[in-house]
């Protein structure tokens, strides 16, 4: 396996928007969407977790699908929330059922006590990754002890945790990733210094944390820059 595996029809694109976690937070996605402003020359990759802990996960899922069906360039990442989710079911009703009350994701499961069918099969399409010339992005991160695991380690993408940034294997790639909520200042920082891993979690969900933290973030690879949107939710 080639480090120069990628698709290079992404490159095209004249933004390509990176957004981190959004764990149900509807109102606040849909208020960073406005200030975004997509139109069809741009991609926007989500960094997966779009669900549990906030207050819409089925809406959340909903309001995506609606703007991929107007025919918009967006690539939803899996998170390890989603797989999470999908895994429940395979162990049965009360697992899903006990998974989405503890997650307050109830609203994902229909009257047969299954997940919305039209949700599930989104979910089961969602990738792993994506792999771009100049970028490559997954929900946590990679493992990058190699070539072959960063492409294969799909747990590693799920839920690695504090990576350390490898040139050779990484094809001197910038790395986008979510799950790890960090705080602003920080995720600043690393953009400021032109770092190679670049996390974009800072904690949207987390009504009553820190002050920097609590923020939607969309990182515009292309610009180099954060659009910000803070927790709006009631
Ligand atoms: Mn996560």
């Amino acid at each position: 396996m080639s480090t120069h595996t990628f698709d290079s029809s992404l490159q095209k694109y004249h933004r390509q928007l990176f957004i981190g976690d959004i764990h149900g937070c509807l109102r606040s996605m849909r208020a960073l969407w406005d200030k975004l402003q997509v139109g069809p020359t741009d991609l926007v990759i989500f960094l997966g977790d779009y669900i549990d802990k906030g207050p819409n996960s089925a809406k959340v899922i909903y309001q995506i699908q609606k703007w991929q069906n107007e025919g918009l360039h967006i690539i939803c990442i899996r998170g390890n929330h989603e797989e999470i989710l999908l895994q429940s079911e395979e162990q049965g009703q009360e697992a899903l059922a006990a998974y989405t009350k503890r997650m307050k994701s109830t609203d994902l499961v229909n009257k047969k006590g299954e997940i919305i069918t039209s949700i599930k099969k989104w979910l089961q399409e969602l990738p792993y990754f994506v792999a771009s010339e100049k970028w490559l992005a997954a929900h946590a991160g990679f493992d990058l002890r190699s070539v072959s695991t960063m492409f294969q380690n799909e747990i590693a993408m799920l839920t690695i945790r504090n990576f350390e940034y490898q040139p050779t294997v990484a094809g001197n790639r910038t790395i986008l990733h979510g799950h790890n909520p960090m705080p602003l200042t920080e995720i600043q920082r690393r953009i400021a210094q032109k770092e190679k891993i670049l996390g974009l979690d800072n904690g949207c969900v987390y009504k009553d944390s820190a002050h920097d933290m609590q923020h939607l973030l969309c990182y515009s690879f292309t610009e180099g820059k954060l659009i910000l949107q803070k927790n709006i939710e009631h």
